[in-house]
């Protein structure tokens, strides 16, 4: 493993063009899971303006072999840990590099690696350097042909990018498969997999009539849960056709599932590679959230053909340009896929419920992080929220500003101007521009500036004259690295501010700004350009009683919207506002408000009392039968831990839980029968089906069955024993089982072990077992004193445990250190210790992983000086450790440098 003890710290500033260009790779792979032999013939050319540089090229961990240059040895060819310099070269040539990895020994899961006999390969951000010696940077696009050979026993499935165009028999029972990617590409996209796989496959016709070959490939036993990705994958393809005028440009088009793989999935192209997470569902085995997970992440992959692969990058800084890109387009596509006006407003609130529990947080903390970074010492730390999903919601501005129409013209020039290009997110700025006549300059701050704008809105009501003034203002302070000494003073963003204003009958009012002739929509989007900017709204009913703002609908930037809301006029917004997303914004607004006052109550030891209009708030959402159930669902789910902590001063995770919990075992008393009925009205009979209406009654039934389960009637506990045992789905199975752990349901230990016992053979499932066992409550009741991190250490012994399964590392330990702050931040440390052990055990199997974990600090300093102190001594231990990787190194050092 490679190991540097001096961070070397990488600029946006320094980018230059390759001084070489190599437009063509052949690559022959010898596939041995000790000793993979692997030749790379490759076609180069000086650029122009290099005419004496040598070719650096990067690689790792390789065992180098022999060089030649048109046929002749190199003998002046310099090695070092990371590199191979070749001087002196002609204008072009062909190089031949013969190198050896070793693939079973590879736990970093970067490069090729061996995951249950099968090879497979990662090569984002920069994994190609662990095949071969290669320009590993996205500006090099070549063709490759790539020639797999291996035991046709032991791995008789050879793939890789593109078209297959040979195949042959070898002696001493081994084969050949000859593979050819006709797009140039980098080598980030480059992939192989070879062994035991069976596929399902389809063959279709893209929109303009050319025949495509599809195909899932997974384990044997897996073969029955493979269909749901396969519709997902032609549902993407026709949504690319409808809405983007995008076909498939390959014959073929290949998804592979694999049990070991660092993140979701990767979009290399013709044959993405999927965590089997992301690809495995049946009825039985996965949930309505898991099928909707596949979904999104195979269009995720697909959609990366074009916005990644035909157009890519020019250097990482630009991640976004795909990333944030691509999460926008699959977030529309499942959006589409809701089927229904309310089913989009659903999938938006979900999306914005992650930015703000996750994005904004990271927004503000030592990793804060422009769109488009500015530095890095580990790339793979900056596969952020940042870059993906708040990049999702500046690619959402742009059409939110342009409209579709526009957006789509824009994206139509993009392709035009790009296509077989590495680019920048300028170029896709000035595409979005340039199509639509706009002067998109300050938008560019989005991508610059980092940190989360906070608007404040003020209004000012004419009765007399019907009119009301809106006056925004937006502030943005610096954030981590920009709070160093030199960096520029940050100006105000362009944000698109969409709004309405309610009469008093609850009804849109036409708005017609002051200037206008006649009023136009009841829904119109500012442009809030400055730092303060007042707009002036006119021809309103006049009277005493003002409208009522509805602020930012549907979320229309990634701000923060401070605004003096009274619990009345939240009410009536939740029960009135046209913009979906705003009713459910209305409610989190009102219990946000009454959780923090209840924090403040445990704080001070005083007595918890639940506010009435709070509790007839939520029963008229949980009864009104005219609302999605799935949004009622979204209304009734009370905010997270997380963001109550964000919203804190100090967060005190500990009243923060009982504070929540308090509320949750009210609502369940004060509403039993609503959650009864709720209950009962939403039941799916038949056979189950994943589709957007049946899941969404299936979630807020098992949403009433986890609040009645929490009230502690022990009838109400039973019922979520009966809906475990007879249970047709996973969904139903799963949400009693999670009902009757958290509760601490009679039981509990009886459907936990049943469950494991069930599902022993499927490590998807026990994933889902381990994972709500390192989520679950401590210290209730008759277990008063009974913490989780005990129960999660027991787990670690567990023999279906393996830290070297990064699904089953994060099951257990990234879902007890993230997903359960009340547990982890036990006031005697340990969670932290725990969290400080892992995160070193697991760097010296995969940094990649252990650096994710170690992100978990990242928001220390907001804690009480005590928990911050043990926080500060466990991030320093790590911090201390001689072997550290890159990765864990940049986490660390910048949490304590903040
Ligand atoms: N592009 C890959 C992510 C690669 C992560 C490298 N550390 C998956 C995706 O975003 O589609
Ligand atoms: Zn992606």
């Amino acid at each position: 493993m490679l190991r540097t003890d001096t961070p070397v710290t990488v600029y946006r500033k320094d980018y230059t063009p390759p001084p070489f260009a190599i437009d063509h790779a052949e690559l022959v792979l010898d596939l041995d899971p000790q000793r993979t032999l692997v030749t790379s013939t490759l076609r180069f050319a000086r650029q122009a303006g290099a005419p004496d540089a040598p070719l650096v090229l990067a690689g790792e961990e390789l065992e180098l072999i022999g060089v030649s240059l048109d046929g002749k040895p190199v003998a002046d060819a310099t090695q070092d840990a990371g590199t191979l310099t070749i001087p002196g070269l002609p204008a072009q040539g062909t190089l031949e590099i013969t190198t050896a990895c070793q693939p079973a020994a590879n736990t970093t899961l970067s490069g090729l690696y061996v995951s249950n006999g099968n090879f497979f390969t990662q090569c984002e951000a920069e994994g190609f350097r662990r095949i071969t010696y290669f320009l590993d940077r996205p500006d090099v696009m070549a063709t490759y042909r790539v020639t797999l050979r291996a035991d046709r026993a032991a791995y008789p499935v050879l793939l890789s990018n593109g078209n297959l165009v040979g195949q042959r028999e070898l002696p001493d029972g081994r084969h050949e498969a000859v593979w050819e990617d006709p797009f140039r590409k980098p080598a980030y996209l480059f992939a192989l997999v070879a062994g035991k796989l069976e596929c399902i496959e389809e063959r279709i016709q893209s929109a303009s009539g050319k025949d495509k070959l599809l195909q899932v490939w997974v384990e044997a036993r897996d073969l029955d849960k493979t269909r749901h990705a396969m519709d997902s994958l032609i549902h993407s393809i026709r949504w690319d056709e409808r809405r983007f005028g995008l076909e498939l440009d390959l014959d073929r088009f290949m998804i592979v599932a694999v049990g070991d793989f660092n993140m979701g999935a990767m979009e290399n192209k013709g044959l993405n590679i999927f965590n089997t997470k992301y690809v495995l569902a049946n009825a039985q085995t996965a949930t309505d959230t898991d099928f909707a997970n596949i979904e999104a992440v195979v269009g995720h992959e697909y959609f990366h053909n074009w916005t990644g692969n035909r157009v890519t990058c020019r250097d990482w800084f630009q991640l976004s340009l795909k990333e944030g890109l691509t999460v926008f387009r699959d977030q529309e596509f499942s959006a589409d896929m809701m089927g229904s006006e309310s089913g989009r407003a659903v999938k938006r609130i979900e999306d914005v419920r992650v930015l703000r529990q996750v994005q904004f947080p990271e927004d503000a903390g030592p990793m804060a992080h422009p769109v488009r970074p500015d530095s890095y010492e580990e790339i793979n730390n900056f596969y952020t929220v940042t870059v993906y999903e708040k990049g999702a919601e500046v690619v959402r501005m742009y059409q939110t500003l342009l409209g579709r129409e526009g957006f789509r013209k824009g994206m139509d020039l993009y392709f035009q101007r790009h296509d077989g290009q590495a680019v920048t997110c300028d170029d896709f700025r000035a595409a979005m521009a340039d199509a639509n006549g706009r002067d998109l300059t300050q938008f560019g701050l989005w991508y610059s500036q980092a940190g989360t704008p906070v608007v404040t809105a003020r209004t000012d009501w004419n009765g007399d004259d019907g009119s009301l003034t809106l006056t925004l203002s937006q502030r943005c302070p610096k954030v981590g690295i920009e709070t160093r000494a030199g960096t520029p003073e940050k100006q105000p963003f362009h944000i698109p501010f969409a709004l309405g204003l309610l009469g008093a009958d609850g009804k849109d009012l036409p708005l017609q700004l002051e200037g206008e002739s006649t009023p136009g929509a009841t829904t119109r989007v500012l442009d809030f350009t400055q730092a303060e900017q007042s707009f002036r709204f006119i021809n309103l009913p006049r009277g005493a009683s003002a409208p009522l703002p509805s602020l930012l609908r549907n979320f229309s930037a990634p701000v923060i919207v401070d605004a003096e809301y009274t619990d009345a006029q939240l009410t009536f917004q939740l029960s009135h506002d046209s913009d979906a997303f705003n009713r459910w914004e209305a409610g989190q607004r009102l219990a946000t408000r009454a959780l923090l006052q209840l924090v403040a109550e445990v704080q001070a030891g005083r007595e918890l009392k639940l506010d009435p209009a709070l509790v007839q708030a939520m029963r008229a959402v949980l009864t009104d039968d005219t609302l999605n159930p799935a949004f009622r669902e979204q209304a009734l789910v009370l905010p997270a831990e997380a963001y109550l902590a964000e919203r804190m001063g100090v967060a005190d995770p500990a009243a923060i839980h009982r504070a929540r919990q308090f509320m949750r075992e009210g609502l369940a008393r004060a509403l039993q029968a609503d959650w009864l009925a709720a209950y009962e009205g939403n039941a799916t009979p038949g056979a189950y089906s994943p589709d957007a209406t049946s899941a969404a009654r299936r979630a807020l039934r098992n949403l009433a069955l986890g609040y009645l389960a929490d009230g502690g009637d022990a009838a109400m506990q039973a019922l979520a024993e009966q809906q475990y045992q007879n249970a047709d789905n996973m969904t139903d199975r799963f949400a009693a089982l999670s009902a009757l752990v958290n509760s601490f349901a009679p039981g509990r230990e009886h459907a936990l072990a049943d469950f494991y016992e069930r599902f022993e053979d499927d490590p998807l499932v026990i994933d889902k077992w381990f994972s709500l066992q390192g989520m679950q409550r401590g210290d209730v009741g008759p277990h008063a004193g009974k913490r989780t991190i005990d129960t999660v250490l027991a787990l670690m012994e567990h023999p279906a445990f393996n830290l070297r399964n990064p699904n089953r590392a994060r099951s257990l330990i990234f879902s007890f250190c993230s997903g359960n702050p009340a547990q982890f931040h036990a006031q005697d440390g340990s969670g932290y210790r725990f969290w400080a052990d892992q995160v070193l055990a697991l760097d010296a199997i995969n940094p990649q992983v252990a650096a994710r974990l170690a992100r978990v600090m990242d928001r220390w300093q907001k804690y009480e000086l005590a928990l911050r102190d043990r926080m500060r001594a466990e991030l320093e231990r790590v911090a201390a450790s001689s072997t550290l990787s890159r990765d864990v190194r940049e986490i660390v050092g910048k949490a304590l440098a903040a």
